[in-house]
C-alpha cells in the first residue's frame, strides 16, 4: 500500500507539470484530492489494516496528500502570476496618445448680449422685470394708448389666441403691470427683456419671434434730457466711448414726444458705408416721453409725474456689435456660427 501511495504521488506530480491554466488545475485537484479520488479510496481502505500498519500508512498517506496539495498551491501561484502578466500586457494603454478634447457649451450670443445690456442698466440703478408672453389685449394694446381701431392692432400684425388673449408684440405690458403693482409709487426704473411675436415673414432682418428690451423710468421731473443722457451712457458702454447719438423726431402711440435714436457708424466712422447706407448713422432704438394717457391709465397723475421709455431689438443690437448679417443665424444654431462666440 505504501508503494501504491508513492506511485500515486509520482503520477500526480508528473501530470501536474503539464497543467497550465486554472480550469485544468481545478480538474486536477478534484481528480486526485476529491471525494472520489484515489487518495480518499486508499484512506477508506485503512480500516482493513493491522494496528501496526495503520499509523505508518496513515502518515505516508498524509505526506502524499500534503505533497500534492502543496504542488497544487505553487502551481496556482504560478498560473495566477502568468495570468496577471498577460492581462497587464493586453490592457496596456498608450499614454502618449493625445487626450480627447471635451466639447464645452457656451452662452448663446443672444443671451450674452441680453446680459451685457442688463449689466449696463443695472449699473445705472435699474432692476430687471419679466412677464408673460401670452398677454391680455388690455396690457399689450389698450393700456398703451392703442385703441381698438388702431392699425397696429391689425390681425395681420398680431398672433391672436382668442379675442382677449394674444402673443405679446412688445415687452411694454410688463412695464404696465409693474406700474399697476407699484400703485402710484415712485421711482420706477426698470428694464424688461423678453421674447415678442409679430406676424412677419422671416428674412435676413425680420423674424416672427425676436427679443426686445424695453426700459421705463417714472418719477417727478423726468425730462427728455434724462432720456438722452441715459441712452448716451448706454451706447458708449455698449459700442465704445467715442460713440455719439442723435435723436430724430418719430411717432409711437405710447410716447409723446417720440424719438428714434441713431448711433455713429463704428464701421466707417461717419464716412459712409454699406452698413449705414452711406449716412454715417445707424438706427438702434425707439424712445420717448411716456404719453400722459398711458401714465393715467396705469395710476400715475400726469400732472405730478413724468417718465421716459425706450425699446430695442436685441438681435439688431447684437448684429451691429458683431457684424452678423442675418437674424436667422440666432435661431438656426449652426455650431459653426455659435462656436465663434465661445469666448465673448
Ligand atoms: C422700438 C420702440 C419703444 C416704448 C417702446 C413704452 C412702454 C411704456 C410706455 C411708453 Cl409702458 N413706452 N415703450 C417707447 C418707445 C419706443 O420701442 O422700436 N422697439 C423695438
Amino acid at each position: 500500500m505504501k508503494e501504491q501511495l508513492e506511485a500515486l504521488k509520482l503520477e500526480a506530480l508528473k501530470e501536474l507539470e503539464s497543467v497550465n491554466d486554472s480550469k485544468t488545475l481545478n480538474d486536477f485537484r478534484v481528480k486526485y484530492l476529491g471525494k472520489k479520488g484515489p487518495l480518499t479510496e486508499i484512506l477508506r481502505g485503512m480500516g482493513k489494516l493491522s494496528n501496526e500498519e495503520r499509523p505508518v500508512i496513515g502518515q505516508v498517506a498524509n505526506e502524499v496528500r500534503s505533497a500534492i496539495g502543496n504542488a497544487i498551491q505553487s502551481k496556482q501561484d504560478e498560473i495566477s502570476r502568468k495570468e496577471l502578466e498577460n492581462r497587464l500586457k493586453e490592457e496596456t494603454i498608450d499614454i502618449t496618445l493625445p487626450g480627447r478634447k471635451p466639447t464645452q457649451g457656451a452662452i448663446h450670443p443672444l443671451n450674452k448680449v441680453i446680459q451685457d445690456i442688463e449689466d449696463i442698466f443695472v449699473g445705472m440703478g435699474y432692476t430687471v422685470e419679466e412677464g408673460p408672453e401670452v398677454e391680455k389685449d388690455y396690457y399689450n394694446f389698450e393700456a398703451l394708448n392703442l385703441p381698438k381701431d388702431h392699425p397696429a392692432r391689425d390681425m395681420q400684425d398680431t398672433f391672436y389666441i382668442t379675442e382677449e388673449f394674444l402673443m405679446r408684440t412688445h415687452t411694454s405690458p410688463v412695464q404696465i403691470r409693474t406700474m399697476e403693482a407699484k400703485k402710484g409709487e415712485v421711482p420706477i426704473k426698470i428694464i424688461c427683456p423678453g421674447r415678442v411675436y409679430r406676424r412677419d415673414d422671416d428674412d435676413a432682418t425680420h423674424s416672427h419671434a425676436f427679443t426686445q428690451i424695453e426700459g421705463l423710468v417714472i418719477d417727478k421731473n423726468v425730462r427728455m434730457s434724462d432720456l438722452k443722457g441715459t441712452l448716451l451712457q448706454f451706447v458708449q458702454e455698449m459700442y465704445g466711448k467715442d460713440t455719439q447719438i442723435r435723436l430724430r423726431p418719430s411717432f409711437f402711440p405710447f410716447t409723446e414726444p417720440s424719438a428714434e435714436v441713431d448711433i455713429t457708424c463704428a464701421n466707417c466712422k461717419g464716412d459712409g458705408c454699406r452698413i449705414c447706407k452711406q449716412t454715417g448713422w445707424i438706427e438702434i432704438l425707439g424712445s420717448g416721453m411716456v404719453h400722459p394717457r398711458v401714465l393715467e391709465m396705469a395710476g400715475y397723475d400726469p400732472n405730478e409725474y413724468s417718465g421716459f421709455a425706450f425699446g430695442m431689438g436685441v438681435e439688431r443690437i447684437a448684429m451691429l456689435k458683431y457684424g452678423i448679417d442675418d437674424i436667422r443665424h440666432f435661431f438656426t444654431n449652426d455650431l459653426r456660427f455659435l462656436n465663434q462666440f465661445v469666448r465673448i
